[in-house]
């Protein structure tokens, strides 16, 4: 029998574990061996995890611009667009919404923060919170390819949604036009496909790099800490998606567990959403069998502004900061803090880190100190990766629920195995 291809998803997998042990041989037996350190780790590492970035980040914007034009300027008419909007936000506000709260629960639970040494609390420079109103304001471009050069995906977003409706009004001009960003939409997809290849070993250098240079040892001084918010990532992905993707679309929810290895894996390791997109979408629309028209739209959003991951980080976080200062926040900090962590995460883009940044906005408005945050930094890089998978298991799931309330998700695909896998 023809030897079955091994899939990317088990590649990728393989290149991460294969990384993660080689980073900790590196650390253990060889961190004081100066080729290796130089040559190898800040070398081949170093230079193979940049690229690999890079070529993801290289087609954001295109990928973003092409897909969305192309999915909106096939919508039938502008109530669709205005449903598919509606339904997208409710249900991205409901599941960060549900995440922070099931973190503040936890954590003053199992009360992480009592107790802790303060040494390490030393100063950091917080940013203060945009409001809504400059929120609103800011996503509308007064210059489309400064946008696009600045990638600023709200912005493409917003002129994509507004470019592609004028495409649909054109009449036989706006479908010339429509054709070419059909034919580009294939291309792009296919260069997605071409540069997923690289994957397994771009996920190695990443993984063996990071782990020849992080010890657990940051994670045993806050073991606490790293054990609830784990526990409350896990549970938020593992019950709370898997119950909304089960009431809401009535398909298995196992499947699409399965079927978001790829992306999942590429969330974990490079920790960003936005150089997750492709991988997102190329899962959502080849291998879940979500119309175009929807995925398009749903992931590059959810990408910008749905970080359930963030939310959880940002709960437990911030009670334990409070716990740590011995301050008690009253109910009504409680609801300040997941008021202010759902807007802070939608003025901010899906990039490594920036749920650190946001944080500190969130303990601005609640009066807590953001020395804490130091505390917190030392843990945060390993903690950035498990969110971040859990942002994009978010997005994906309210893009299913979406595609198939609009009758735009192909089920014989969901339900086929193999979708995705063939070459075309
Ligand atoms: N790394 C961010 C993301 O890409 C999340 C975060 O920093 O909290 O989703």
């Amino acid at each position: 029998a023809t030897k079955q291809k091994m899939s990317l998803t088990k590649k990728v997998l393989i290149g991460m574990g294969i990384g993660i042990l080689t980073g900790f041989l590196i650390r253990s037996l060889l961190a004081d061996v100066a080729f290796v350190q130089d040559y190898i780790v800040n070398g081949l590492f170093y230079v193979g995890g940049k690229i690999f970035i890079a070529t993801l980040k290289m087609l954001v914007v295109p990928l973003i611009f092409i897909s969305l034009v192309c999915g909106t300027s096939s919508l039938k008419d502008m109530s669709t667009l205005g449903r598919l909007g509606g339904k997208t936000l409710a249900f991205y506000m409901a599941t960060t919404a549900i995440a922070i709260t099931l973190a503040i629960f936890m954590a003053n639970i199992f009360e992480p923060g009592v107790g802790v040494d303060l040494a390490q609390a030393t100063t950091y420079a917080a940013k203060d919170a945009p409001s809504l109103g400059d929120v609103i304001i800011n996503m509308f471009p007064t210059n489309p390819i400064n946008a696009m050069a600045a990638g600023n995906t709200l912005q493409i977003i917003v002129f994509a949604i507004l470019f592609g409706i004028a495409i649909s009004a054109s009449g036989s001009a706006g479908e010339r036009i429509a054709a070419i960003f059909f034919d580009l939409n294939k291309v792009i997809m296919k260069l997605v496909v071409m540069l997923m290849k690289i994957a397994p070993y771009g996920v190695f250098f990443l993984m063996a790099k990071l782990f020849s240079e992080i010890g657990l040892d940051a994670i045993w001084n806050l073991i606490n800490y790293f054990l609830v918010i784990t526990a409350a990532l896990v549970i938020h992905a593992v019950v709370t998606y898997s119950a909304f993707f089960k009431a809401f679309t009535g398909l298995s929810p196992v499947i699409f567990f399965k079927k978001m290895e790829t992306a999942i894996s590429f969330a974990f390791s490079t920790s960003s959403s936005n150089a997750t997109i492709p991988a997102t979408l190329e899962t959502t629309t080849k291998r879940l069998g979500v119309n175009n028209k929807v995925a398009s739209f749903t992931v590059p959003l959810g990408a910008t502004i749905n970080m359930d991951g963030t939310a959880i980080m940002q709960g437990v976080a911030t009670v334990f900061i409070a716990q740590a200062f011995n301050i008690d926040l009253t109910i009504s900090d409680y609801i300040a803090v997941i008021l202010t962590a759902t807007l802070a995460s939608i003025g901010t883009a899906g990039v490594p880190g920036v749920g650190i940044i946001m944080l500190a906005m969130v303990l601005n408005q609640v009066g807590l100190p953001v020395e804490g945050i130091a505390m917190l930094l030392g843990v945060d890089r390993l903690v950035d990766m498990i969110r971040t998978a859990v942002n994009i298991t978010g997005d994906s799931v309210v893009t299913c629920i979406v595609a198939k309330s609009e009758g735009e998700m192909d089920i014989d695909v969901f339900k086929d195995p193999n979708a995705g896998n063939k070459e075309e």
